[in-house]
């Protein structure tokens, strides 16, 4: 069976859409970063990088949740579009949300949320880029049902990690100005796989508080990195 790696966090949690979507049979098992469980040796045999998302599917290991993704839709033979130009297209966006709607996202909520204040230029630069990638994001969404047309597929259930998160990153309102992303989070959490993903809140107690310990992990690295 599946080991899938995760917290509730917009990379796992794309993963657990997927993983929900496909069928497959998994066995979650949590990770908490804020107790630094990503840095146990075991844990960073699976994955080097000490974060999650990472998944064990029988030989097969894979980290990183885009990777993740484009495996179990490959090996499922479902959620991929067919032929070379669409492939183009679904590889194009998926790396977008990889390097940056993910990165620019995460990082624009730490420093909004998480960093002691006087942040203002970190601040403002990644929110500035955060905005302009959710942008660039709704203006593809215009006109077209799903990421790669009217097709529901793998870059949709990238996109929905964060998309859910779009308040947190950019500010209660963000919205307002991305309606092609509220219209396409609203259409993937109606599926029922959606609904099933968020069920993992109540699997685990994962430790709340971003508090002194938590803050030390974010500062240390896998043993030898
Ligand atoms: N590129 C990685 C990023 C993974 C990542 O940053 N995961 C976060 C949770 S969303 C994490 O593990 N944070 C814990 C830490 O930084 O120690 C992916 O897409 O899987």
């Amino acid at each position: 069976m599946i080991r899938f790696y995760y917290n509730l966090s917009p990379n796992p949690m794309k993963v657990a859409l997927c993983l929900e979507e496909i069928g497959r049979a998994y066995e979650p098992v949590p990770v908490d970063v804020r107790r630094g469980e990503q840095f146990a040796d075991d844990y960073a045999a699976i994955n080097p990088n000490g974060k999650v998302p990472a998944l064990v599917d029988g030989a097969v290991t894979v980290f990183d949740s885009n990777a993740i993704l484009l495996h179990l839709c490959e090996t499922a033979g479902r959620f991929l579009p067919e032929g070379a130009a669409a492939r183009g297209e679904m590889l194009s966006w998926l790396m977008f949300v990889a390097t940056g709607i993910g990165p620019f996202s995460g990082q624009c909520v730490h420093f909004r949320h998480f960093a002691p204040p006087g942040q203002d230029y970190a601040v403002e630069r990644y929110t500035f880029e955060a905005r302009r990638h959710w942008g660039v994001l709704d203006g593809h969404l215009a006109g077209r049902s799903y990421m790669l047309g009217e097709a529901y597929g793998v870059v949709d259930m990238a996109v929905w990690g964060w998309a859910r998160m779009v308040p947190f990153v950019l500010g209660e309102g963000a919205f307002a100005e991305l309606p092609n992303v509220k219209r396409l989070l609203d259409a993937i959490n109606a599926r029922p796989a959606a609904q099933r993903a968020e069920a993992l809140k109540g699997r685990h107690a994962f430790k709340p508080e971003m508090d002194a310990e938590a803050r030390r992990f974010m500062f240390r690295a896998v043993k030898g990195a």
